[in-house]
């Protein structure tokens, strides 16, 4: 059990490491220097944005039902 906890605990603080490695040497891009890479960031923009979008019909349709429009 320890050798487990241990492998994963030292696998997780390799793999941090390896990541702070990339992101200073500029294989992992981010502009505005926030730790989390550009790809990630405009994943969940365009996440956000498609949700927003979501919502919005979602309560269209809630007025349609309604027949406020
Ligand atoms: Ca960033």
């Amino acid at each position: 059990m320890i050798y487990i906890v241990s492998s994963l605990v030292i696998g997780f603080i390799m793999s941090i490491a390896i990541y702070f490695f990339n992101l200073h040497k500029g294989t992992i891009k981010d502009r505005n220097k926030n730790f989390i890479p550009d790809p990630v960031e405009e994943a969940a923009k365009e996440i956000k944005r498609r949700a927003k979008k979501a919502a919005k019909e979602a309560e269209d349709v809630v007025e349609a039902i309604k027949g406020k429009k």
